[in-house]
């Protein structure tokens, strides 16, 4: 069979399926127009959107607000918006003491979170399911292979300069409540007073302040961030040992972007998680990084690292640096999304809230900003992108009369941990060709998928169908016809090649 015409997409090709999303209707009755919805929403706009470089998604973060007549968090909401800043479905904590701050989607439509216990949240009932114990501190994590939760709980043992010891322990919890699994940090990480000095946060020695944990439940791992520390911290979940430490107290040789050895990549950092295999994503905010002018003003980051456990080096890979009035001292998430861009949450309500997305160069590509009021600032710990739809870009598409070529580059609409199978259909003229399940790589990254269809006689609209059971999305590949000997050359064609990793590859040659 012989290629008579080789052509590739360069632009990104969206059918969106029937699925309706989280429309507006999904806001009950009673939330309509409270006043914390209006008093944040007349506040929040969109600075930047570029919809030829993003995905179009669904914006998931909590908002605390604090008031600065007292200079104390008063409230807290969850709020799931469009790429336009409408906001689709909001829950407002009644707790004075609220918590909510890192909510994350663990199917198409349930959100987790905590408040003072944790919960979820169905975006599409409204309904919410909290769990009845306490959700601890700074982050937690649901497995849903097991239904059991992480979380990190701060607890004070001895003194120290007549302030108490906080350790931060981990527990594992099941939906009732029962202890299955306990991490005592004291015994791996003993008190020292060295590592402590000038570490002290709410009248405790927070010396370690681990301040977010990523499970890796399918390798049975904890990466736990170690702000206090300046280093993530490896932890093997059946035997509690810790594995190794990477940043200025861990194990690692380090190199930046430029290849130059460093004493830290990060200083005080937040919000690590995996984006691939030995590959990490972090917000660095740069905080007490002594090479700074001044330690306590730096500029905050989000910084890719790839580690080598073998060669036990770690080098950045990836970084943005965000503009001075963006800088926190403490909270800040990094995000790695569908396509290759990032997006990072600059919320200290020390300054406005930024929820910015940018591209692999660093351009600002879109930003949602919650500006102060006299009385009242926003912060935003964390946040989440996700989608109604697979993201997906053709890469190539290619029709030589007889056989069809399709190369696509796929990604999931929510994020994993452990990947996912989804199905595939091959429709011609709205008839299937063929269907089969593939998998879906985890942490939004891309899976690339290829296929031949070749049949005698090929003529009609070509569709390809993803779809995981609730969210389908249609991929119209275009008009073929058997009698054709190439495709006419549109704007969107160009001749070129690109080379595409592709994970799966079937060849399907005369199914009809
Ligand atoms: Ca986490
Ligand atoms: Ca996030």
């Amino acid at each position: 069979m012989k290629i008579r015409s080789f052509l590739t997409v360069l632009i990104v090709l969206l059918f969106f399926g029937s699925t309706p999303g989280f429309s507006a209707g999904s806001i009950q009755p009673s939330q309509q127009t409270p006043k914390h919805l209006t008093d944040i929403s007349g506040n929040m706009s969109i600075t930047v959107f570029d919809k030829e470089q993003v995905f179009d998604g669904y914006n998931l973060f909590a908002l605390r607000r604090r008031n600065k007549a007292t200079n104390k968090f008063d409230e807290g909401t969850i709020l799931v918006t469009d790429m336009k800043g409408n906001v689709l479905n909001s829950l407002h904590s009644t707790d004075p003491r609220s918590r909510v701050s890192d909510p994350e989607m663990i199917n198409s439509t349930t959100v987790f979170a905590r408040d003072s216990k944790p919960f979820f949240w169905n975006l599409k009932t409204n309904v919410t399911q909290y769990f009845n114990f306490t959700a601890g501190t700074h982050d937690m994590e649901y497995n849903p292979e097991t239904k059991t939760f992480l979380g990190k709980y701060f607890r004070d043992t001895g003194n120290y300069s007549g302030l108490p010891i906080k350790y931060n322990d981990l527990y594992e919890y099941d939906m009732d409540g029962n202890v299955l699994w306990f991490w005592n940090s004291s015994e791996y990480f003993p008190f020292n007073p060295e590592l402590a000095d000038g570490k002290t946060f709410r009248g405790a020695n927070v010396w370690m302040h681990a301040n977010a944990i990523f499970w890796d439940y399918p390798n049975d791992v904890i990466y736990m961030s170690a702000r206090g520390l300046d280093t993530i911290y490896k932890i093997d979940k059946k035997t509690g040992d810790v594995i190794w430490g990477l940043g200025r107290l861990g194990n690692f040789t380090l190199y930046d972007i430029n290849g130059n050895k460093k004493e830290s990549l990060f200083y005080h950092q937040h919000a690590v998680e995996l984006v691939g295999p030995n590959r990490m994503i972090l917000y660095d905010n740069d905080y007490l990084n002594s090479s700074n002018p001044d330690p306590k003003v730096g500029r905050p980051r989000m910084v890719e690292i790839e580690f080598n456990e073998k060669t036990m080096e770690a080098k950045e890979v990836w970084t943005y640096t965000a503009p001075e009035e963006y800088f926190g001292r403490p909270w800040g998430d990094a995000d790695r999304l569908p396509g290759g861009n990032r997006l990072g949450t600059f919320g200290w309500v020390s300054h406005d809230s930024y929820l910015t997305e940018v591209n692999p160069a660093g351009d600002i590509v879109w930003e949602m900003r919650i500006n102060q009021t006299n009385q009242y600032a926003w912060g935003m710990y964390r946040a989440e992108r996700f989608y109604d739809y697979f993201p997906v870009e053709v890469n190539d598409v290619s029709f030589d009369g007889e056989m069809l070529y399709v190369n696509v580059s796929l990604w999931d609409a929510i994020k994993t941990r452990a990947g996912r199978d989804i199905t595939i259909r091959g429709l011609l003229d709205g008839e299937e060709i063929f269907t089969e399940t593939i998998g879906l790589s985890p942490y939004y990254m891309k899976t690339g998928y290829a296929v031949n269809v070749g049949m005698s006689d090929f003529s009609g609209k070509f569709t390809l169908e993803v779809s995981d059971g609730e969210v389908t999305t249609e991929i119209n590949l275009g008009e073929f016809g058997s009698s054709q000997t190439g495709l006419p050359l549109s704007p969107y064609f160009i001749p070129a090649i690109i080379a595409i990793p592709v994970l799966r590859k079937r060849s399907k040659k005369h199914l009809m």
